[in-house]
């Protein structure tokens, strides 16, 4: 598993340098809320999401993803370590926030577009295979508090 996750990191690493707007934009989560309405339930507070408009003009929304994405860099910075990186926030999004925790892969596909679609040719089937796994281990990490 080590040498695994030192495989991934160069790869991951190597597609997050050539997508410089990677963990800073919101656009992952933004995606999320439109293309899966029913994660929109959990930012009541937010204000109204009613339709894509009101979903991408929102700050509260915008500022939510950065928060997101820097736990994803996070989740980088800790490549060997993401289960227990994640061990808080998984406990938070189970028992405080009760995130159904099918929704964690929801907005890991959005990202994957994201990346995709700024890294173009760069984003070759090794990058791809890579940063699924990082997905993966990030979904199972976040899903392992929930009982
Ligand atoms: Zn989450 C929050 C991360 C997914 C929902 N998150 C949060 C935070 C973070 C995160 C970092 C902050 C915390 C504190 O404050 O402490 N998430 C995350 C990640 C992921 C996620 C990394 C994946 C990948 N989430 C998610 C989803 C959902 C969510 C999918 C739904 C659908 N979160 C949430 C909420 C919150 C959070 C609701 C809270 C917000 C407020 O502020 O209110």
């Amino acid at each position: 598993p080590v040498r695994s996750s030192i495989l991934l990191t160069a790869s991951v690493t190597a597609a997050i340098t050539a997508a410089p707007c990677f963990f800073t934009g919101a656009e992952p989560g933004l995606r999320c809320l439109i293309v899966y309405p029913w994660t929109q339930r959990y930012f009541a507070g937010f204000g109204n999401l009613y339709n894509a408009a009101a979903i991408t003009s929102n700050p509260k929304v915008a500022a939510h993803g950065k928060v997101v994405m820097q736990g994803l860099e996070k989740a980088v910075k800790n490549m060997d370590n993401i289960k227990a990186t994640f061990t808080e926030l998984s406990t938070l999004h189970s028992e405080k926030l009760q995130v159904d925790p099918d929704n964690f892969m929801l907005l890991g596909d959005c990202l994957a577009i994201v990346v995709a679609s700024q890294l173009g040719e760069d984003f070759t089937p090794e990058v791809h295979a890579a940063f699924q796994k990082f997905l993966a281990v990030v979904v199972s990490s976040l899903r392992r508090q929930y009982y």
